[in-house]
Order: C-alpha cells, then structure tokens, then sequence
C-alpha cells in the first residue's frame, strides 16, 4: 500500500483529579497497551500519535463550595482544550480527521471546547450511563466528571457560578446540539436540566424500547437533518454493562450490550462526519483483576475501531481481486 487514505491524531491526556478515587490516570497507557495504534494502521490509517499531555499538578487546590479540585481541572482542561485546537487546525489543514482519547470525563469540557473553537457548529453525543450535567450546586458529589456538560451549555450560563480555574472558558453549546445515549443513573438536578431545557436523550429503557437502531436514526434526525456537521463522540465506557467494562469507577447495572455499543459507532462512522472523539473513564485500578483491566481497555479499543470504520463485514480494508491459485 503507498498513501494511507486518511490520518488519525491520537492524544493521551492522564488525568484523575475530576474524581475522588485515583487510577483513571492509566487509562490512555492500558488503552494503548491493548493495541490501540496498530489496530488503527491495520484500518489504514497513518496515525499520528502525539503521546501524551503533562499536566502540572497543583498541590494547593481548596474545594470550592463542594466542588473538588477545581484548579487541577481547570488547569488540565485549559491545556487539553489548546491541544485539541491545534490538533484540530492541523487536521483541518491537511483535509484529515482527528480523533483523541483521553482518561477522566471531567477532561471533556477542554476537549469539546477545543473542537468548538475550531468547529463552531459542532454537535455532540454523549454516551455514558449518566448525564454528567450537575452544577456545582445539584451536584450530589462535588466531583467534576459527573459536571462537564453543564460547564459546556450555554443556556446554564446563569446557574453555574465563578469556579476557580474555569475563567478561561465561557459555555458555547445549545442544549439542541447534544443527544445523549444510555442514560440509566440520572441524579434529580439532571432530571430536571434535561427535561427543562428539552434535550434529547435516550435512557438505556428507551433502548429497550426503540432498539438501538431506531435511537440512533432519530440520533441523526435530531442533529444532522437540518445540515451536515462535524460530530464530537464522547465515549464513557461506563455506558457498556459492567460484566464487559469492569474497570471503571462508576458501574452501573443494565447498561450497552457490546452489540449495542458497537452499532452505535459504526453508525456514527457511517456519517462521515465524526471529528473527535474521546474515550473516557477506563480506570484499571479498579479492575477486580488482571483480566477484568484488559478485558475493559481491549473493548476500549474495539469502540475505537469501530468509530474509525471497522466493520463487521470487512469491508474496512479493500481487496481488489481474489488471490490466484498460481
Ligand atoms: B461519569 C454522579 F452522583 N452523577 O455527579 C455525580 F451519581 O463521568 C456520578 O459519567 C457521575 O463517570 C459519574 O457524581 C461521572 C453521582
Ligand atoms: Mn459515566
Ligand atoms: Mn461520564
Ligand atoms: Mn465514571
């Protein structure tokens, strides 16, 4: 083969502090460990991989109101969010795509924030077992992962206070933009943002209900029919049923069957309009075991794949003839 046909960018961003219990910072290392960059050469991409970020860890961090950590966040969210800007203008130079993984949810208001600067028309799926849009004043826990969606809002502007580390962001998204896609523990605050601004979401009961593919169709019809534009994936792992995604720090019963996981971004790879994604919250501390770490990073990895165009019916890789016999 001589010209890969497109480019992928692949950004590691170890980070843990948007959470009480540690580990999620060795979510990019089990992630890439599982083979991630030769299954993404294999799909024929070159891949880019830019390693991983540094964050600097600020060691006097009081809570603010009950909110944990709020510089470290901050901090870390403000250098992912230039990252992903200039992966992003890179990429849109070259005609490419750009995909990124990172570790902690609370790391995706830096990383859509970055895509929306550069992509200012961008539209968002969220699958995750929870909506990760408390306020600092809903929030039941304090922790910021279970928050960056109400930092991105706009029409939440109102009711998120000054937190210190986040001046350099302001909210860019409209609640129209966003679906949300196996929801199954909603904290009341949430119920009630969700409902009141009119968001569209699909709980894993509707999933039940609709099957998958009819969540993804009005998934579509929701945000691309009025015009083609780029998608942001945000990926908690936690989404998937805990007996396929173990290592991760909030498991909640009930949730994707990898058949259902996986439809979902192969859809998404059928639009042709996926620009970044992030695949978040693989915790391997919090693997029971050796098997249980891998068997969550290695379905980490097939998500991936998935999302950049692996099929079920190989069709990812072309052949152009059957093999003679001579
Ligand atoms: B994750 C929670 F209260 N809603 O706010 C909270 F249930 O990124 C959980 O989706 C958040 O894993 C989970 O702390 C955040 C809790
Ligand atoms: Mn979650
Ligand atoms: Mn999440
Ligand atoms: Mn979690």
């Amino acid at each position: 083969r001589q010209s890969r046909a497109q480019s992928v960018a692949v950004l590691g961003a170890p980070f843990s502090r948007g959470q009480k219990r540690g580990g999620v910072e060795h979510g990019p290392k089990v992630i890439r460990d599982a083979g991630l960059i030769d299954r993404l050469s294999g799909l024929d991409y070159s891949v880019h991989d830019f390693g991983d970020l540094n964050f600097r860890h600020l060691e006097k961090d009081e809570p603010y109101m009950d909110v944990k950590f709020p510089r470290n966040v901050g901090g870390a969210n403000k250098m992912l969010s230039s990252a992903v800007i200039l992966n992003v203008l890179l990429y849109l130079t070259y005609k490419t795509c750009l995909r990124l993984s990172s570790s902690s949810h609370s790391l995706a208001i830096g990383s859509v924030s970055g895509h929306a600067q550069q992509c200012p028309d961008l539209c968002l799926i969220w699958v995750d077992a929870h909506a990760d849009v408390n306020t600092p004043m809903t929030s039941p826990s304090g922790n910021l992962h279970g928050q960056p969606v109400a930092f991105m809002l706009k029409e939440l502007q109102d009711k998120m206070p000054d937190i210190p580390g986040f001046s350099w962001t302001k909210p860019f998204l409209s609640s129209r933009d966003l679906v949300y896609i196996g929801l199954r523990d909603v904290d009341p605050g949430e119920h009630h943002i969700l409902k009141n601004l009119g968001i569209q979401y699909f709980t894993m009961r509707d999933i039940d209900r609709l099957g998958i593919q009819r969540v993804m169709e009005v998934t579509f019809d929701h945000l691309l029919s009025r015009k083609q534009r780029p998608i942001h994936l945000s990926f908690d792992i936690d989404a998937f049923d805990p007996s396929l995604a173990p290592a991760t720090g909030t498991p909640v019963n009930g949730g994707l069957t990898y058949r259902e996981g996986i439809y979902i971004t192969e859809e998404i790879h059928n639009t042709g309009l996926l620009s970044v994604m992030d695949l978040v919250e693989v915790n391997p501390v919090l693997g029971a075991n050796p098997e249980a770490v891998e068997a969550t990073a290695s379905l980490a990895v097939d998500v991936i794949a998935s999302a950049l165009g692996q099929t079920r019916e190989g069709a990812h890789v072309s052949i152009v003839e059957i093999p003679s016999a001579k």
